[in-house]
């Protein structure tokens, strides 16, 4: 299997480095982390040991593979796109965060575009090597659900590369839960300056817990059935298990970068404000809507945001 990882940040890489163990792996990264893995390999320590020499290029254009995993920042999501769609894809699969499963669709109309999820837990250490702090699982499936050929072939790939993988048939309401696991943890953890364990109880915990239950509302206003109790279990369940890690956004925060506000606390109150203006119902978001303003009022003042 010809295998793309568009995006080597941690996660990216420790993925491709696991696949690239049975298939052809390419990386599209940055420099110096392509350079550190043309001259060395790619070593992946920590919970899985493998030094592995994907192909790794800056260039993301014109490639060819039976596979492309999509796993840039989620404002990073159409230049991606852009570039696959030049090249030639068969399936695209999205390992982020959001729903930004329908702007790969969109601009990748000849591909088969699927859901995904992965729990394993990846810190980038230095250029061309990437710790898993976790092993974790990769779910994946078509994105409206039911079963897909597509989604067979990938769970088969990420098997014959060793990563613990789930084929599921109701990705839509997996995302909406991971969507409402982010809405709950990566702001609070971030503005708070916390592990995602420090949730586990406290005020905090209750902030999150009201932006979880608020985001399965949002998911239930479009059909998907997502109960307060799955979803609130959900998030219970992930700062139990990922208690020790900072979140993606906490580390954003704390290395001054732009955050996935908009993809995930911004998506949640526009779907709101969509579902209240065309059902007459209000759809109420107040702690998101909150959550997503006090991100963005950071983001401002560190300058990695125009007001
Ligand atoms: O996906 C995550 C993130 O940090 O973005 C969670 C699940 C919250 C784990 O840290």
């Amino acid at each position: 299997m010809e295998v793309l990882v568009f995006g080597a940040g941690s996660l990216g890489s420790l993925v491709g480095g696991l696949l690239a163990r049975s298939h052809d792996v390419t990386l599209v990264g940055r420099e110096p982390h392509v350079a550190a893995i043309r001259d060395s390999g790619l070593r992946v320590s920590g919970a899985v040991e493998a030094t592995t020499h994907p192909e790794a290029t800056t260039d993301g254009e014109g490639h060819e593979a039976d596979l492309a995993l999509v796993t840039v920042k989620s404002f990073d999501t159409a230049t991606a796109a852009e570039a696959l769609a030049t090249g030639t894809i068969d399936t695209v699969l999205s390992l982020q965060n959001g729903l930004t499963e329908e702007t790969l669709a969109d601009r990748l109309p000849d591909a088969t575009v699927l859901a995904g999820t992965a729990t394993y837990g990846a810190d980038l250490l230095a250029p061309g090597h990437v710790a898993c702090t976790g092993v974790g699982r990769v779910v994946l499936g078509a994105l409206s659900g039911g079963t897909d050929p597509a989604a067979e072939r990938a769970g088969w790939t990420f098997r014959a590369g060793g990563v613990e993988t789930l084929v599921a048939t109701d990705m839509p309401r997996r995302r909406w839960e991971k969507l409402a696991v982010n809405a709950g943890i990566n702001a609070v953890t971030a503005l708070a300056r916390v592990e995602n364990g420090a949730l586990a109880e406290g005020p905090a915990h209750e902030i999150a817990r009201r932006a979880t239950r608020e985001t399965a509302r949002v998911a239930r206003s479009e059909g998907v059935a997502l109960s307060n109790r799955r979803t609130s279990g959900a998030v219970e369940r992930v700062i139990d298990a990922t208690a020790d890690n900072r979140s993606s956004t906490l580390q954003d925060v704390d290395a001054g970068r732009r955050t996935e506000v908009e993809a995930i606390f911004g998506e949640v109150v526009a779907r709101a404000e969509r579902a209240s203006r065309e059902n007459h119902v209000a759809v109420s978001v107040p702690t998101v809507r909150t959550l997503a303003d006090l991100l963005r009022a950071w983001e401002v003042g560190r300058g990695v945001r125009e007001e």
